[in-house]
């Protein structure tokens, strides 16, 4: 779709006042040739195939891989606030849509802007997945280039806001918009590494990714420590340690998961 630059930012700031309307706490545009450029997409396909928590088999396509719709041309990225106060929006409850409360919110808010945005200005959007498996893209990156927070040393994208208590979804648009870009921001730099003392697993104790090795400066918890393989371990332990809720919009019984998040409730990144 083409349309002219001056009213391209005019539909910038409409996208994100309309996704803030709708209840996103934070919204940002990244356009997708800043994110198929960026670290995750660079990276992933040269790193160790992952199968752990949070990734899907799908026949013929290899984890991790990330396949664009030739109609993408820019993306919408939200975040819904996760505060300490209300960790149930981050419980995975088997059989509930989306999987979480704040997973069902983040959902809900992009169909609307969807529907808003083909009948007001007739821009198609291509349905947003959580499992990059199933059509998803590397949603912390999107988020950085849309100037909504930084990589922190836990892996994590902290936002002034609300330090790294967000969860984060995107929807692609067929619109070429420009990115808002990074913001300057590092909560980090002298910060005492709470993140890394508090992680169960000790994920964050060795560098295991090198910049020679995958030719970028951009690595996992910025200088290659995350391990996902000793976190992925914590997760499998959760989810052993689910147990069964009733599910009242179902009436179903499912096994309710709460994830680690040690890393991140231990940041005082956006503590108020
Ligand atoms: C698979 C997955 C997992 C796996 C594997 C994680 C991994 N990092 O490999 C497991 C199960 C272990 C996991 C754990 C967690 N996850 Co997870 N996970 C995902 C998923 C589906 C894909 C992430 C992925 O595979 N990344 C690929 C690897 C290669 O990248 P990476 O390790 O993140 O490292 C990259 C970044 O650091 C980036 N980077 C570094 N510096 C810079 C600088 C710039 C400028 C830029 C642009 C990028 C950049 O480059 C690195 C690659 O070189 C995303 C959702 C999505 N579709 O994006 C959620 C997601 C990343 N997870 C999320 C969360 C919350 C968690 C957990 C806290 C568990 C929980 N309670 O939900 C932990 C946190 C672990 C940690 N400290 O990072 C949130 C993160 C929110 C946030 N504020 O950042 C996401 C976005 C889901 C969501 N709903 O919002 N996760
Ligand atoms: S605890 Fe400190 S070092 Fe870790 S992510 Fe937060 S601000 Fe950065
Ligand atoms: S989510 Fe838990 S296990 Fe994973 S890196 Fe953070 S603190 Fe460690």
């Amino acid at each position: 779709m083409s349309i002219q630059t001056t009213n391209k930012i005019t539909l910038y700031s409409e996208i994100i006042d309309k996704a803030r309307d709708l209840g996103a706490s934070l919204a940002g545009i990244v356009n997708i040739h800043d994110l198929k450029s960026s670290p995750s997409h660079l990276i992933s396909g040269k790193m160790v195939e992952f199968g752990g928590v949070g990734t899907k088999k799908v026949e013929g396509k290899k984890s991790g891989q990330v396949e664009f719709p030739d109609n993408a041309h820019s993306a919408v990225v939200i975040a819904v606030k996760h505060p300490f106060e209300l960790p149930e929006l981050d419980w995975w409850v088997k059989g509930l849509k989306g999987g979480t409360q704040g997973n069902l919110k983040l959902i809900s808010i992009l169909s609307e802007l969807a529907q808003w945005l083909e009948k007001e200005r007739n821009i198609k959007s291509i349905k947003p997945a959580y499992h990059i498996e199933h059509g998803a893209v590397y949603m912390k990156d999107a988020a950085v280039l849309a100037g909504l927070g930084c990589i922190g040393k836990n892996n994590m994208l902290i936002t002034p806001e609300f330090g790294p208590r967000v969860r984060l979804r995107v929807m692609l648009i067929d619109i070429e918009i420009p990115s808002t870009g990074q913001i300057n921001y590092d909560p980090c730099d002298d910060c005492k590494e709470y993140c890394k003392k508090a992680c169960p697993q000790n994920a964050f104790d060795k560098q295991i990714y090198f910049s020679e090795e995958f030719a970028q400066n951009e690595l996992p918890s910025r200088t290659g420590v995350y391990n996902r393989i000793q976190c992925n371990i914590q997760m499998q332990n959760d989810i052993l340690n689910g147990k069964d809720v009733n599910v009242e919009s179902k009436s179903i019984v499912g096994k309710e998961v709460r994830y680690c998040r040690l890393c991140e409730f231990a940041c005082p990144a956006g503590k108020v």
